[in-house]
């Protein structure tokens, strides 16, 4: 549903790389590769990523769109190796190999793999395995990381914290600025604010490891800065909740996205509402149940997205599966895999969040350059 800004991956995991173009970003926006790289380090990160984490170190080469660090209003593009593509040169090859290589047969419950077969008809679930993996989402926050380097020149920051692992959660309410948020966050191995129950995550997370299983989790992404009227009340598809849900849910093993106090349907409406006032020729609110979205569109409040994630799909210890060859029933295949990805799935969420969010602006505001676009959002009402 976005409209201004326009992007495409592509790559397998374990192929020779990432590819990644941008189209929509203004002219003249300051961008360098190391600040990507500083974003995509802050993905690889987590208590329960697996082996493939230590292979790869995520840097980014600017191909295209991008003169003496200043975007040219051109289509970006971006490539990211695969490191770990030496090792897998024939399962992966373009050319048909000389050598056999082994089909995989056995689909994981809870994986793209069974819908991905029949859809595509194939033998071959490698063939469903490569592209539905999360490390496309590698590039997303590569992408994602432009747009908040320019979110960041307009004086909005985008942050997150992971709010819950397995059964543990967090249900303190925390007032920090989003930068230091966000410093804080990733100071953490489960970038969790509160250190008291990080301990009891990391171990729940290991007794997982053990048992050969995984476990899921919940954020929160918070942005601050975002002025009124991002996102529209007049139509289903420009309201800034539906974009954002949009764009969340679509990172991998993400459940359920929603706005503002968690189970709102049990309070009552008196309870939920954020009060109004006004000083200082300002509205204020009492509160910031609504997450900072009302009627489809920001109101000034910090903008507060939750998102809830499924335990991964690929066990270490498989559960009951039918081979696709022979229809007999057997255990599933067995990946290298991670046991908990939460607090990458929050960066993901950070950067397609940022991705959305500079659409709605240039939408409200738009701009050829970065220097037409400042001149309009300063004459934004905050
Ligand atoms: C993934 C399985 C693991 C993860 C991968 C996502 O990869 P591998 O099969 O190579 O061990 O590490 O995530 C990434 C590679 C990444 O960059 O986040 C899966 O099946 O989705």
């Amino acid at each position: 549903m976005l409209s201004k800004i326009n992007f495409l991956t592509a790559g397998e995991s374990h192929g020779k790389g990432l590819l990644g173009i941008i189209e929509g970003v203004p002219a003249g926006l300051d961008i360098t590769s190391q600040y990507i790289n500083f974003h995509l380090s802050r993905r690889q990160k987590g208590f329960g990523r697996g082996a493939r984490m230590k292979i790869e170190k995520d840097q980014v080469e600017i191909f295209s769109g991008i003169r003496y660090n200043l975007t040219l209003g051109s289509p970006i593009g971006l490539i990211i190796k695969n490191i770990d593509y030496k090792n897998w040169t024939d399962i992966m090859s373009v050319e048909k190999p000389s050598i056999k290589i082994d089909e995989i047969t056995l689909p994981r419950p809870g994986h793209a793999d069974l819908a991905g077969v029949m859809k595509y008809q194939f033998s071959d679930i490698r063939n469903v395995i490569e592209r539905s993996s999360a490390r496309e989402t590698t590039m997303r926050v590569a992408l994602g990381s432009i747009c908040r380097k320019l979110l960041e020149e307009l004086n909005i920051h985008v942050a997150s914290y992971v709010t819950g692992i397995h059964n543990i959660q967090d249900h303190e309410s925390y007032n920090i600025d989003v930068k230091s948020l966000n410093q804080k966050a990733d100071g953490s191995h489960l970038r969790v604010l509160n250190s008291d129950i990080e301990l009891k995550m990391i171990n729940i997370i290991k007794d997982a490891q053990k048992n050969g299983d995984t476990v899921g989790g919940k954020f929160q992404v918070i942005i601050s800065g975002a002025p009124y009227g991002l996102g529209s009340y007049t139509s289903w598809n420009r309201k800034i909740n539906a974009k954002l849900a949009e764009s969340i849910s679509s990172i991998n093993a993400i459940k359920s996205v929603s706005f503002g106090k968690d189970s709102t349907s049990s309070s009552f409406g008196s309870e939920l509402h954020d009060e109004i006032e006004y000083s200082n020729n300002q509205y204020k609110r009492t509160n910031n149940n609504s997450g900072g979205i009302e009627g489809g569109m920001s109101n000034g409040q910090d903008i507060l997205i939750n998102a809830e994630m499924k335990p991964l799909s690929t066990l270490t210890k498989p559960l009951k599966s039918i081979d696709i060859k022979t229809k007999q029933t057997k255990l599933a295949h067995k990946e290298r895999t991670d046991s908990c990805a939460v607090p990458a799935a929050s960066i993901i969420a950070e950067n397609m969040a940022c991705i959305t969010l500079l659409d709605a602006i240039l939408e409200k505001f738009g701009g050829d350059s970065m220097k037409d676009l400042k001149t309009h959002f300063k004459s934004a009402k905050f």
